[in-house]
C-alpha cells in the first residue's frame, strides 16, 4: 500500500510542483472554486474515485462542473453507486485528501485503504462527464489521470448533464434494471414513459414550452430529447430552445438561478403572453418554469409549486388504489410558507431538511414515495421496491376497477418517467408537462394552487462566511452573536415575515432568505437582516441593498 501511495505522491509532484495553497470544502454539492485553482485537488479526486469504486466494487461517478456558477468557476461532483451523493464518510475522506500537502498526500490515501479495508490491488470503474464550461477538458484530463493512476477504468463520457451521469452510474450498477447507459438509452427511457402517460385525450394543440437552456449543456440535450421523443410519440409536445450557447455566456443573465433569485424572465428569449416558459441551470439539473399574465406580470412556478404539482398528483392516484403506502414531501428552509401551508391543508406530510440534495434526498427515502424539491427548482422523487411492487401488481390486478389499474400503470410509468437519482431538468419537465396534460391545465391553473408569499434572496460578501453557523435546518443562527436576535427583533415588524442566513456552499457569500405578505415589505425585511449580517459577520465590499 505504501509502495502505491508513495508513487502517487511523485506522480502529483511531478504534474503540480507547487505547494496547496487554497483551502477546500466538500461543499453543498462538491468542491468548488475559480477553474484555475482547481487543478490538482481534479486530479486527487479522480484518485479518490478511483479508491471509491475499489471499495465498493462498484463503479463510480464524477462530473467537472459548476452548475449554476458563474463560467470562470468550475467544480467536481462525486456520484455514488446507486447514481446518490457522494457518503458522508467519503465527503471527509474528500476534505482531507483536497487539503494535505503533497507530503502527507501518500499517508492521507493509505489512511482511507486501511480505515475502509479496500483492497488496493482490485480494479473498478469510474464514470466521468463535464458540462461546456472552457476549462471542462482540462480539469477532466487531470480527472481521468488520477482515476489511471488508482488502477482502475476511466470512461469518458464526454459532455452530459450531471442528472445523465447519475443516471448512467445507476445503470451501469443496476445492470441495466434502471435503463441502458448510454445517452441514447436515457432519451428512449425519457420518450418511452412519457407516451406511455399521455392521457387518452390529447390536448387539441401540442403544449408549447419556451426553454432557457443557461447557455450551458442542457439546452443541447433537450433538443436530442425532443427528436427522440417525436420519433418515439408524434409530435405531441413542442419545445423551442434559447441561449444554447452559441452567443451568450453560461449562467450569464440567464438560467434557473437567475430567474429564481431576480424575479424576471431571463435575457436572450422573447418571452409573450401566456406562453409556458422553463429555465434550466448551466448543468441542467434544476429547472423552474415562468410565464408573463395578461398585463405582462412575471409569474414564477419554482421547485415548491413543482412538488406540490407533483405530489398532488401522486395523491390523488395512491387514494384510488387504497393503499397504505407512506407519501410524504422534504422542503428546505427556503421552501415558501404559503407551500408548507397548501401542502399541510392537503394532508400530505412535509418535513424539512438541510440545503442541499443530498440532504433531502436521505429524508425522501424514508418514505414509499418521496417527493423532494428545493424552492431553486432542484429535486426528484423516489420510490421504494414496495411501492413499485405495489403499482405492478395493481396495473395488472383482473380484482380491481379500470380507474384503479390506469392509476397503478400511471404511477409506474410516472416512476420510470422520473430520474430517480437526482434532480434533473430533462425529466421534471416531462413531469410537470404529463401532469399539465392530465389536468388540462396551463400556467396559470397550475399557479393558482396557491399563492406564493412575496420573498427576496440577497448574497452578502463576508471575510469568512464560515463564521456563520445554524441550527434548526439553517432557520436559526447561533453564531456571530446577537444577529438572530437582531433578525427576530426585524421580522417582528413584519406581518408573515419569515427570514434566516446561511453560508452558501457553492459560492462565497452568505446567503440571505426574507418573505412577508406584501412585496415590499419582503424586500425590505432582507435588505436589513443583509445590513445586519454584514455588520455583525465582518461583511466586505458595498453594504447590502436590492
Ligand atoms: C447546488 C446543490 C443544491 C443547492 C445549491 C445552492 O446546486 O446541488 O442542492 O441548493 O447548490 O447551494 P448553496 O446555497 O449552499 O450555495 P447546483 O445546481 O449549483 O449544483
Amino acid at each position: 500500500m505504501e509502495a502505491v501511495a508513495d508513487s502517487l505522491r511523485k506522480e502529483e509532484l511531478s504534474r503540480f510542483p507547487e505547494p496547496v495553497i487554497w483551502k477546500f470544502g466538500y461543499g453543498t454539492a462538491g468542491f468548488r472554486d475559480k477553474a484555475d485553482r482547481l487543478d490538482r485537488v481534479v486530479f486527487r479526486m479522480g484518485i479518490l474515485a478511483g479508491l471509491r469504486s475499489k471499495c465498493t466494487g462498484a463503479t463510480i461517478g464524477v462530473v467537472v462542473t459548476a452548475s449554476h456558477n458563474p463560467v470562470e468557476d468550475n467544480g467536481v461532483k462525486v456520484v455514488d453507486p446507486l447514481g446518490e451523493m457522494l457518503a458522508r464518510e467519503w465527503e471527509i475522506f474528500a476534505n482531507q485528501m483536497a487539503n494535505a500537502s503533497p507530503d502527507e498526500l501518500g499517508s492521507v490515501i493509505a489512511e482511507i485503504a486501511r480505515t475502509t479495508g479496500l483492497d488496493i490491488t482490485s480494479t473498478g470503474q469510474v464514470a466521468c462527464a463535464r458540462d461546456t464550461r472552457p476549462s471542462g477538458k482540462r480539469l477532466l484530463k487531470h480527472l481521468l489521470k488520477g482515476v489511471e493512476l488508482t488502477g482502475v477504468d476511466g470512461r469518458d463520457y464526454g459532455l452530459l448533464t450531471t442528472p445523465q451521469l447519475h443516471y448512467m452510474v445507476r445503470c451501469i450498477n443496476t445492470n441495466e434494471a434502471f435503463g441502458v447507459p448510454t445517452e441514447d438509452g436515457y432519451y428512449q427511457k425519457l420518450a418511452m414513459s412519457f407516451k406511455d402517460l399521455l392521457p387518452k385525450v390529447l390536448p387539441s394543440t401540442a403544449p408549447r414550452v419556451r426553454l432557457d437552456g443557461a447557455n450551458g449543456v442542457g439546452a443541447d440535450k433537450a433538443r436530442k430529447l425532443v427528436q427522440v421523443i417525436q420519433a418515439t410519440a408524434g409530435n405531441i409536445i413542442d419545445i423551442e430552445v434559447f441561449n444554447d450557447g452559441t452567443s451568450g455566456t453560461l449562467n450569464e443573465n440567464c438560467g434557473a438561478d437567475y430567474v429564481k433569485t431576480q424575479q424576471k424572465a431571463p435575457m436572450g428569449m422573447e418571452v409573450n403572453q401566456g406562453e409556458r416558459c422553463v429555465s434550466f441551470d448551466g448543468d441542467a439539473d434544476r429547472i423552474v418554469f415562468f410565464y408573463m399574465d395578461s398585463v405582462q406580470k412575471f409569474h414564477l412556478l419554482d421547485g415548491d409549486k413543482i412538488a406540490t404539482l407533483a405530489a398532488v398528483f401522486i395523491y390523488e392516484r395512491l387514494r384510488m388504489l387504497k393503499t397504505d403506502l407512506s407519501l410524504g414531501v422534504v422542503q428546505t428552509a427556503y421552501a415558501n410558507g404559503s407551500a408548507t401551508n397548501y401542502l399541510n391543508q392537503s394532508n400530505i406530510p412535509v418535513v424539512c431538511a438541510l440545503t442541499g440534495v443530498k440532504h433531502l434526498h436521505h429524508k425522501a427515502v424514508e418514505y414509499d414515495i418521496g417527493v423532494y424539491f428545493e424552492a431553486n427548482g432542484h429535486g426528484t422523487v423516489v420510490f421504494s421496491d414496495q411501492a413499485l411492487e405495489t403499482f405492478t401488481k395493481a396495473a395488472e390486478d383482473g380484482r380491481l376497477s379500470e380507474e384503479e389499474k390506469e392509476a397503478g400503470r400511471q404511477l409506474l410509468a410516472l416512476s420510470r418517467l422520473i430520474n430517480q437519482t437526482v434532480g434533473d431538468s430533462l425529466s421534471d419537465m416531462l413531469l410537470v408537462e404529463i401532469i399539465l396534460m392530465h389536468k388540462g391545465w396551463g400556467c396559470s391553473e397550475w399557479n393558482v394552487m396557491y399563492t406564493d408569499l412575496p420573498n427576496r434572496q440577497l448574497k452578502v460578501q463576508v471575510k469568512d462566511r464560515m463564521v456563520v453557523k445554524t441550527t434548526d435546518f439553517d432557520r436559526k443562527c447561533t453564531s456571530p452573536e446577537g444577529l438572530q436576535e437582531q433578525i427576530d427583533a426585524l421580522v417582528f415588524q413584519e406581518t408573515g415575515g419569515r427570514s434566516f442566513v446561511r453560508p452558501s456552499g457553492t459560492e462565497d457569500v452568505v446567503r440571505v432568505y426574507a418573505e412577508a405578505e406584501k412585496r415590499a415589505a419582503a424586500d425590505k425585511l432582507a435588505v436589513e437582516v443583509a445590513q445586519q449580517v454584514y455588520k455583525l459577520a465582518g461583511g466586505i465590499g458595498g453594504v447590502p441593498c436590492l
